[in-house]
């Protein structure tokens, strides 16, 4: 059935819930004499390219082709627009290999099309953390699909992530793969009910009129926790210590240095927000959270080609209960000019969903490691890992 997915190390289905394997690499690192020196083969008329992301032109190119060609929902109706703010921002992390920015030109025209992207990660599973790669941005033109093109892609960003002493990696995915370590729902809370109707985006509902959803989602205009504010460069050792401390009871979760929060969470105009609260009488920062901005395109709509989508990313509540944290941060997007606001039912979200409103989407994530084995599948709330 996966004829490419049964020749890796991946969790297979036929090992599923086999108490006699053990956690840990499915298969040891090949030693470095042994690794494939040489990209693998492309059909002929395409050619390997390494995408220099600092380059505005590459940028672009790597922005269009997604544009045209990245993820869809089931019905076709929006596709993921990531910015080229956004993509900079993703791929040019702490420590990112450049080399890891893999493109696939026609030899011909030099069009791009497709990529895959790696960056580097050091993600903790139970106990031990685990250098990997967290792979994304797989792309490839819609008119040279279901050409086998993907797993040769994979294998090639594979190969560059093992020249560097890395095998493992982590990434996510809309459709079931062998073997998800979990599998997340999607909800949203609108916003913009009005729009998102109008867009096919959300649908009345029974015996709803307009005006009573529109007053149903409304919010106050600022925000109510004392001590809220936006995060600053100064509160990057509070904010790692708090978020160290959060993540560590999760069973899989990334482990953030000052660095990596400075990157992912420090906000970047129209990419990442995060706020905290800090401690009216003590100045200690007490609660924490964050949203990246990714919008979709709109796809044959006739008022809308724009949904102003933002996504819950890491919170972190001690003192402030989460869902008025919750409730301040969709505020704030409110007053941002979001459509929607999405969240998974990843670490604590089960908790404040249903009481802010938020509703259950018709798409799903699963989550995968490559080259390494958990014991048992997680709950999502077990999952402290937000993949861009
Ligand atoms: S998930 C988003 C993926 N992108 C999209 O959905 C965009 C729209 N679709 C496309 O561009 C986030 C194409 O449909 C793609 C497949 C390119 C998806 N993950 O070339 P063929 C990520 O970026 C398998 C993994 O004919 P295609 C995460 C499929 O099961 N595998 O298909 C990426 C089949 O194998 P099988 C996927 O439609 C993680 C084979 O590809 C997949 O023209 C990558 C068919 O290939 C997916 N999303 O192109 C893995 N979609 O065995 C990283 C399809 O079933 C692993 N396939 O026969 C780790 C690597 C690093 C390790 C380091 C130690
Ligand atoms: C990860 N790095 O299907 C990338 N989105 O629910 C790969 N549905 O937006 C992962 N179909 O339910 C890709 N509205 C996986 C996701 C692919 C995109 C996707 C889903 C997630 C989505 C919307 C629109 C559906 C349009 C028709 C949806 C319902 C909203 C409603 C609001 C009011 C309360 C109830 C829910």
């Amino acid at each position: 059935k996966h004829k490419f997915w049964e020749t890796q190390p991946v969790g297979q289905y036929k090992d599923v819930g086999d108490p006699n394997l053990p956690e840990g690499p499915i298969q040891p690192p090949t030693p470095s004499s042994e690794i494939k020196q040489e990209p693998y083969n492309l059909p002929s008329a395409y050619e390997w390219t390494t995408c220099d992301m600092d380059s505005k032109e590459t940028c672009d190119e790597v922005y269009v082709l997604l544009k045209n060609n990245y993820v869809e929902d089931d019905e076709n109706m929006f596709r993921f627009n990531y910015s080229k703010e956004f993509l900079s921002w993703a791929l040019r992390v702490p420590g990112y290999y450049r080399s890891w920015h893999i493109g696939v030109r026609a030899k011909e025209s030099k069009k791009l099309v497709a990529f895959i992207s790696g960056v580097p990660a050091r993600i903790r599973v139970n106990e031990v953390v685990v250098k990997m790669a967290e792979i994304n941005f797989l792309c490839v033109h819609k008119k040279l699909r279901s050409k086998r093109l993907a797993p040769v892609m994979i294998k090639e960003v594979t190969r560059r992530v093992h020249l560097e002493n890395i095998w493992q990696a982590a990434y996510t995915a809309g459709i079931v793969l062998p073997t998800p370590i979990t599998t997340c729902q999607y909800w949203h809370r609108s916003l913009n009910p009005k729009k998102l109707i109008d867009v096919g985006f959300s649908r009345l509902g029974a015996r709803m009129t307009m005006s009573r959803t529109i007053k149903l989602y409304k919010l106050p205009d600022s925000t109510v926790t004392p001590g809220f504010r936006k995060m600053e460069l100064r509160d990057v050792p509070a904010v790692t210590r708090l978020l160290r401390n959060y993540l560590s009871q999760f069973v899989v979760a990334p482990d953030f240095d000052e660095n990596d929060v400075e990157h992912w969470l420090l906000p970047n105009e129209n990419v990442v927000d995060s706020f905290l609260v800090e401690s009216p009488e003590t100045h200690e920062v007490t609660d924490f959270c964050s949203f990246y901005t990714l919008p979709s395109s709109i796809l044959g709509n006739q008022n809308y080609s724009i949904l102003k989508a933002a996504y819950s990313y890491y919170n972190v509540s001690t003192k402030t209960p989460l869902t008025r944290l919750m409730n301040d941060v969709l505020i704030i997007a409110k007053q941002k000019g979001f459509d929607v606001f999405n969240a998974l039912d990843v670490m604590h979200n089960e908790n404040f969903l249903r009481e802010l409103k938020f509703g259950p989407g018709d798409g799903q994530l699963h989550y995968y490691l490559y080259n390494y084995r958990i014991r048992n599948a997680l709950k999502p709330s077990e999952l402290g890992l937000v993949l861009l």
